[in-house]
């Protein structure tokens, strides 16, 4: 069996936590907290850190997929998600 780190990126909005919770098989980690900035208040609330699911496409396969921040001022996430080991979660 192979398990593979998928990371879901893009701008903020664009969709990705609701791209995860669509097609995740366990309940999605999610790090939503409350919009605070005027300009982003086109939804409630926003990730903070990451997401979190995992789906199985066959028997010998498992995506873990990584959802990121949007913003700019989370980008310290993009690489952390990027770069960190599958196996250390
Ligand atoms: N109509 C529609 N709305 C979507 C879709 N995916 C996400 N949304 C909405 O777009 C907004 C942003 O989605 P979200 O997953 O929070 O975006 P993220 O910031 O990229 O994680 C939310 O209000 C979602 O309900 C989609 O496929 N269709
Ligand atoms: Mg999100």
């Amino acid at each position: 069996m192979q398990t593979v780190k998928m990371v879901i990126t893009g701008p903020f909005s664009s969709g990705k936590t609701e791209f995860i919770r669509s097609i995740s098989e366990i309940e999605v980690v999610t790090t939503e907290r409350d919009i605070t900035t005027e300009a982003e208040r086109v939804k409630d609330q926003t990730t903070v850190a990451m997401d979190f699911g995992r789906i199985t496409v066959d028997d010998d396969l498992v995506l873990y997929l990584f959802g990121t921040p949007g913003q700019r001022r989370f980008d310290f996430m993009w690489e952390i998600l990027s770069e960190a080991c599958w196996a250390s979660w």
